[in-house]
C-alpha cells in the first residue's frame, strides 16, 4: 500500500516537509483554487505537480476533480461542462497524474452535525445526530413533506429538540452542515455564504421531480463520454461513495451499497471506470458488510480511504478509532494488500487531539489525529505484511 495524505495546497498549514517526517510517501490534492467548471489548466497542474515533487514526493492522486452540479441534474449547460471535464482529464493524464476521485451526490457533499463531538479522554470526533438532522430538514430548512421522510418516533424528539434548542445552537448546526463541512469540498459553497440557508433551497430546488433512477442516468451519461478520454490517457476515475450512504433531504444518493456499487461498475465497463473504497463512508450503513464489499469491489478499486465508523444504538453514527468500529481496517488491510498490493490509501478523518482544535484545520483533517491515525494503520500493515 502507497501511504498518502490529503493536502490542501500550498496554503495548507500542514507542509510537505512535516508529512515526509511522518512516512507519508504520496500526496492527494486538487487544485481548490480553480472555480467550478472551469478547466484545470496543464500549466496549474505542473505548477503543483513540480511544487509537491521539489519536496520529494509524488502527486499520486486527484481529489477531487469536481463534477458541477449541472452535470448532475443535467442542466442545460452538461455538455459544455463535460466538456471541460474532459478536458481537465486530458491535461492531468499528459501530466502522468491517473487516478482520479470525483463524486456524484447532488448539492452536498459528507455530512456531520457535531464537529467537535467530546470524548472521554479529552479528544474530540465528528458526529451524525439524526435528531438535529431531521431537525435541520424540517425546521430550519422547511423543507416541504420533510416530515415524511422520518420515522414517527423520530420526529417526537424532533418536536422535544425544538422546545429546548438555542438560537445559538440553531446558527451552529447551519455552520456545521452547509459552511463547515462543505466549504473546503463542495463547489456550491465555497468563499463568503452570505444566507447559507436561502441557497441551500436554491440548491435543492434543482432536483425537483430527479429520483435515483434519473440521476444515474445523468451519472451513466456523464461517464459514456468522459471515460473514453480517460482510457485514452490510462486515467483511472474512482467515484467516491456517499457519506453517508443513504438519501437525505429528499435527494436521491446513488452510490451507497453493493448494488448501487454494481450498477456503477456495469453502467460503463472499462478499467478507466473504478470505485474510491472509502471504508468510514460504507462503515455508516447498518446495510453494509465492509469486508464483503471489499473482497468483492477490489478489482475495481482504485483508492482506499481507511476510517472507521460506529454506529450507536438509536441509529446516529461517529467516527470511531482506526483500530475499532465497523470498518474492520484490520481485515481491510489483509484483503487490499493480499489483492491489490501498492494501491494508494490514505486515513481520513482524525480526531482533534493535543491541541488539534486551535488550528483551525479543515473539519476531520487535524494534524495530529491523523498522524496519529497513520501511525495505526502503518503498524497493521506492518503486521499484516509480517504475516
Ligand atoms: C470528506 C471527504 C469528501 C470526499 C469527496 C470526494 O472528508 O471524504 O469530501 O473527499 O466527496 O469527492
Amino acid at each position: 500500500m502507497e501511504k498518502t495524505w490529503r493536502w490542501f495546497g500550498e496554503q495548507d498549514p500542514i507542509t510537505l516537509a512535516m508529512l515526509r517526517q511522518i512516512g507519508v510517501e504520496g500526496v492527494v490534492t486538487a487544485l481548490h483554487q480553480v472555480p467550478d467548471g472551469e478547466v484545470w489548466s496543464a500549466a496549474a497542474i505542473a505548477q503543483r505537480k513540480n511544487y509537491i515533487e521539489s519536496h520529494g514526493l509524488k502527486w499520486s492522486v486527484v481529489e477531487s476533480l469536481p463534477v458541477s452540479e449541472a452535470i448532475k441534474y443535467a442542466g442545460p449547460d452538461r455538455d459544455r461542462l463535460i466538456a471541460g471535464y474532459k478536458q481537465s482529464l486530458a491535461n492531468l493524464g499528459q501530466a502522468g497524474i491517473t487516478t482520479v476521485v470525483y463524486n456524484f451526490m447532488p448539492v452536498i457533499d459528507w455530512i456531520r452535525t457535531d464537529l467537535h463531538h467530546q470524548l472521554p479522554d479529552g479528544t474530540s470526533t465528528l458526529y451524525f445526530d439524526q435528531v438535529r438532522f431531521a431537525y435541520f430538514d424540517c425546521c430550519i430548512l422547511n423543507r416541504e413533506g420533510a416530515a415524511a421522510d422520518y420515522p414517527e418516533q423520530l420526529m417526537q424528539q424532533v418536536q422535544a429538540l425544538k422546545e429546548t434548542i438555542t438560537e445559538q445552537e440553531i446558527a451552529d448546526l447551519v455552520d456545521t452542515i452547509i459552511v463547515k463541512t462543505q466549504g473546503f469540498v463542495n463547489e456550491n459553497f465555497k468563499g463568503d455564504v452570505v444566507q447559507p440557508v436561502a441557497l441551500f433551497r436554491q440548491l435543492l430546488d434543482r432536483y425537483k421531480g430527479i429520483g435515483p433512477d434519473q440521476l444515474r442516468e445523468n451519472l451513466r451519461y456523464f461517464l459514456q463520454e468522459v471515460i473514453p478520454v480517460a482510457e485514452r490517457y490510462g486515467i483511472k476515475l474512482c467515484i467516491h461513495p456517499d457519506d453517508p450512504p443513504f438519501a437525505v433531504l429528499g435527494l436521491p444518493r446513488i452510490v451507497g451499497n453493493t448494488h448501487d456499487i454494481e450498477w456503477l461498475l456495469d453502467a460503463v465497463d472499462s478499467p478507466s471506470n473504478g470505485f474510491t473504497f472509502c471504508a468510514g463512508s460504507l462503515s455508516a450503513g447498518a446495510h453494509n458488510d465492509i469486508p464483503a464489499m471489499a473482497r468483492k469491489f477490489a478489482a475495481k478499486t482504485h483508492f482506499l480511504h481507511l476510517r472507521s465508523t460506529e454506529i450507536l444504538p438509536g441509529g446516529d453514527f461517529m467516527e470511531a478509532s482506526h483500530t475499532e468500529g465497523r470498518g474492520h481496517l484490520v481485515e481491510l488491510i489483509r484483503i487490499f494488500e493480499a489483492l491489490r498490493p501498492g494501491l494508494p490509501m490514505r486515513v481520513d478523518h482524525g480526531k482533534l487531539m493535543l491541541g488539534d482544535g486551535d488550528k483551525n484545520y479543515n473539519p476531520g483533517y487535524s494534524f495530529l489525529g491523523r498522524m496519529y491515525a497513520l501511525a495505526q494503520v502503518s503498524g497493521m500493515l506492518a503486521a499484516i505484511k509480517n504475516e
